[in-house]
């Protein structure tokens, strides 16, 4: 299933992918609620593929401004029970995605069933480059500047377009480097990573500089703060709309792969915009 959803990503006739976010939280698996955990997982899961996700991205360490960083002990303890069941209950052309910067987690969550690596810190850990290239696992590159805990105290950049495209190619030649073939690269800006919100609207209007790479982009916009401030909402619940809105210009620009919490909204905004972009003027 890797390899044909690789395939799309690269046909130009092939509409974009939908990733399903699946967080696996902290209560989830306390007072003996393992089970009911993992079922509720994989409800969510099923949910998301019937509503049109091709891939499934599973994290066991919020990496929100403000977070604490997870150990590796209490993200395997969360994510690997429900890639098991995953693995086994999601119809086979669903690739599984691991949303991790730490090799180790990594390792584990590809014996368990993970077919593409999803890495926040576009490939900090060399060894996570070389697990990659031993496993011959898809990665993710994305841009983060620091660290979650500080990462939105005062984010800087002169060019915030050039810096991050120039940090995503030296991550993604870090990562051919170690093994990883190129065609199972695909790099992601970060939105929010490290980021204002002016960084955020240039990287977004920027998107066909990283769809000009080559490498696939993947986009992760769901729910993000930046866009209550524009859209005066305080909910994250209440961003699918703003969500939509940067898929289909997304979409418009390139971008092969939308991370999102609400499939369906997305996808329909991904499919028609894909369509309109189909048609001639
Ligand atoms: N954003 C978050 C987590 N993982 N991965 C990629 N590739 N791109 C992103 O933009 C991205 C990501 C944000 O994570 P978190 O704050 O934990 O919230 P959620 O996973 O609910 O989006």
């Amino acid at each position: 299933m890797l390899e044909s959803w690789l395939q799309q990503l690269r046909d130009p006739h092939c509409p974009p992918s939908v990733m399903g976010i699946l967080n696996v939280t902290p209560d989830s698996f306390s007072d003996g609620g393992r089970h009911l955990a993992v079922d509720a997982a994989l409800a969510r899961a099923a949910a998301m593929v019937e509503e049109g996700a091709s891939i499934i991205d599973i994290g066991g360490e919020s990496t929100r401004p403000g977070a604490q960083a997870v150990s590796d002990e209490e993200q395997c303890r969360r994510v690997l029970p429900v890639l098991e069941v995953l693995r086994k209950q999601l119809p086979a052309h669903v690739v599984l995605s691991i949303d991790t910067r730490s090799s180790t987690v990594a390792a584990a969550a590809l014996s368990a069933g993970a077919h593409l690596i999803n890495d926040v810190s576009g490939g900090r850990d060399p060894r996570l480059l070389q697990l990659a290239a031993r496993e011959s696992a898809a990665l993710v590159l994305m841009h983060m500047q620091g660290e979650p805990e500080s990462m939105q105290v005062a984010p800087s950049y002169q060019d915030v377009v050039a810096e991050v495209l120039a940090g995503l190619l030296a991550a993604a030649r870090a990562a051919e480097a170690a093994g990883v073939a190129r065609d199972r690269i695909l790099i992601d800006p970060g939105i929010g990573f490290g980021k204002t919100r002016e960084h955020n609207l240039r990287l977004l209007a920027g998107l066909s500089q990283f769809v000009a790479t080559g490498y696939p982009v993947l986009l992760g916009t769901s729910r993000k703060r930046f866009m209550g401030a524009i859209c005066r909402e305080t909910s994250p619940h209440d961003l699918v709309g703003a969500t939509c809105a940067t898929t289909a210009l997304g979409v418009a620009a390139g971008v092969r792969v939308f991370r999102v919490h609400d499939v369906r909204p997305n996808r329909q905004a991904a499919e028609v915009a894909w369509a309109i972009g189909a048609t001639p003027g």
